[in-house]
Formats: C-alpha cells, structure tokens, sequence
C-alpha cells in the first residue's frame, strides 16, 4: 500500500504515533500543521467512534484529502467507565496532562480495584460516501503514583496487564506495539488493503 492520509488531530503525541504504526505500513501521515490547517471540531458525541467521525467529517470537507481523526481515553472499572470520552477534558477547564492524572489517582485513592483499559477509535473518511471505522484496546491496572516521562496523557499511571512498566516507562515503539490506538490503527491498515483490493477489482 503507498497512501497518503491527513491525520485530524491537534495532539503532536498522537501525529507521532499514527506516523510510527502507519508509516511501515505504507500509509504516510500528514499533519494539519504541516497543511496549515485549523479545525477544532467540537467533540458533542455520546462515543469514542461518533467523536472520532466528527473529527475526521471536519477536517475532511476543509481540504477534501483522505483523512483519518483518533478519539480516545482511558476508562476506569471502579468509576464506571470514567473519564472516558471526556478523559482530555477530566476535571474541566485549568487542568494540564498531570493535573488530570493527579486528580485520576485522587478519585481513586480508595479504590482497591484499579482495573482501567484505554480504548482508541479510529475514523477513515476516504471519500464523500466511504468511511472506515476501528476501535482497539489495552487492558491494564492504574498505579498509585506516577512513573516515566515518556508518552503522553494517562501513560504515566497505566500498567499494561503482563509489563512491569507504565507505558510511559516504555520506549515508543514498545508502546505502539501493544496500545489501543496501534490495535485500532492495524485494524484500520487491514481494512484499507481490502478496500483498496476490492476497489481495484470492480
Ligand atoms: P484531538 O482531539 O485533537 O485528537 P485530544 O488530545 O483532545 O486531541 P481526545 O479528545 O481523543 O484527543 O482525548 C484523548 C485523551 O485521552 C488524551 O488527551 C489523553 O488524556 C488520553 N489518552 C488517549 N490516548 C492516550 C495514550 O496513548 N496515552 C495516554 N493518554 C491517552
């Protein structure tokens, strides 16, 4: 496969990742700052797919390119879910990345269970009436206090089930290679070669 998709996403972490997973794959990542492209879609759905489509439908009808958006978040057992789809937003407005952890571990000081997954979905819309959707996981415990520097978000705190690491310990690719947005992002790569199969065969 040698494709080109704009990547909808304001986050610089994730533009770095969909170009580490994506690029072996044959897929080349371009940015909205590298096209000079502003668009923040409001995030008004009641799910990870339904976000991950609005984003993805914006930055699509700006510049009419192939274009692919990531919604995503980490869900906690013991809180029901939360944060969840409002994991950026955890805590309202005056919150940075370690703000929200600290008010994640807070929330969770009591709590014996520390089960949480991240989950990542991906919106592809290829063309005016083609949309490809995945979703992946990565299933985990929460520590108690922060570890590692690497990453972004929630990684400090998340222990993915079987690592003796947060993925904020783990270099990139080792965190690419099990994460939720890598999961959802080679399921998107499996669907794109059949599509692109099917399509050159009609
Ligand atoms: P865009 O909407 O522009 O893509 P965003 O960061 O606001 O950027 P989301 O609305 O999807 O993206 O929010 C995802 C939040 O979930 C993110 O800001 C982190 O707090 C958390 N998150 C998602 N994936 C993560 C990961 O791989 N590691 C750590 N935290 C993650």
């Amino acid at each position: 496969m040698n494709r080109k998709f704009v990547v909808a996403t304001n986050n610089a972490h994730k533009v770095e990742e969909f170009k580490k997973i994506l690029g072996p794959l044959g897929i080349e990542c371009v940015s909205l700052k590298e096209l000079r492209i502003e668009c923040e879609a409001e995030e008004t759905g009641a799910t990870f797919g339904e976000n991950a489509y609005i984003k993805a439908r914006a930055v699509y009808e700006l510049c009419k390119l192939p274009t692919v958006a990531d919604d995503s978040g980490i869900c906690v057992d013991a809180l029901d879910g939360a944060p969840g789809i409002y994991s950026a937003r955890y805590g309202g407005e005056g919150y940075d990345d370690a703000g929200r952890m600290e008010l994640l571990l807070k929330n969770m000081e009591r709590q014996q269970n520390r089960a949480a997954h991240f989950t990542s979905a991906i919106c592809c819309v290829l063309d005016e009436n083609t949309v490809l959707q995945t979703e992946g996981y990565v299933y985990g415990q929460l520590t108690r206090e922060p570890r590692g520097t690497n990453g972004f978000g929630y990684d400090p705190i998340f222990l993915p089930d079987g690592y003796g690491k947060t993925t904020a310990e783990m270099e990139g690719e080792a965190k690419n290679a099990i994460s939720h947005r890598g999961n959802a992002l080679r399921e998107l790569a499996k669907k794109l070669k059949e599509y692109y199969h099917a399509d050159a065969n009609q």
